[in-house]
């Protein structure tokens, strides 16, 4: 069996166990905070982030290389598209997750949940508030429009791409915040149905459990 190495909230963590949820690969997830981590730790993950990913001689670090990788072995059901311009439409998602939406998030959640729970430190309320009055909606105008009538992202199915998008979105869920469903009704309605999938729902109530907030 597999170990996923890294903590619950971060998304890139949750990223990678939906990746394996909708794979239907079982795996052992070992908790690793990703503060002043072991030198044997790095030796897995030379940059010291969550998550990395142990199968058998095999030791990864980084969400995406870990998921393209797990593509390559369990093919099935297919998570990357095979036609080339959905194939990079569904990887520019991903990284539109990871390197758009995550850090903008990470602006939210970090100062009002994670430092009130681990460093009792209370959130600059304003400060936060600047970041969903102006940073938010320019991502969520993107997507509406990106979405659109579809379920999808990308090619009428399920996607790494749509994986990349939505695992943010559970960080913004947690701290209380979803997209106006009267102005971004497409996104709303594809969230809903996204965090509702058996690979992320599960993991959504774990999360909110484990961090005394409600799902
Ligand atoms: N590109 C990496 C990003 C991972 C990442 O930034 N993880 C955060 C937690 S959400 C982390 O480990 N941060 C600790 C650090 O940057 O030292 C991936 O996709 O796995």
């Amino acid at each position: 069996m597999p170990t996923v190495f890294g903590a619950n909230a971060s998304p890139f963590v949750r990223k990678l166990r939906v990746f394996l949820a909708e794979k239907g690969i079982p795996y052992d997830l070992d908790p690793v905070i990703p503060i002043n981590v072991s030198p044997e730790y790095r030796k897995i993950s030379p940059l010291g982030k969550i998550p990395a990913f142990r199968d058998g001689d095999v030791t990864l670090a980084d969400s995406s290389v870990i998921c393209a990788y797990v593509e390559r072995i369990h093919p099935e059901p297919a998570l990357y598209p095979k036609d080339p311009v959905e194939y990079a439409r569904a990887l520019w998602f991903e990284e539109y997750g990871d390197g758009g939406i995550a850090p903008i998030v990470g602006k939210i959640f970090f100062p009002k949940i994670i430092a009130p729970i681990f460093f009792n430190q209370k959130p600059d309320e304003a400060a936060v508030q600047k970041v969903v009055d102006e940073e938010l909606p320019p991502l969520f105008d993107y997507l509406e429009g990106q979405i659109g009538g579809k379920d999808f992202l990308v090619a009428s199915r399920f996607t790494i791409g749509d994986i990349g998008v939505a695992t943010g979105f559970v960080n913004l869920r947690h701290c209380g915040i979803r997209p106006d469903a009267t102005r971004w009704p497409n996104l709303s309605r594809y969230l809903a149905a996204v965090h509702a999938r058996p690979s992320f729902k599960p993991l959504i109530e774990e999360e909110a459990q484990s961090l005394g907030l409600a799902s």
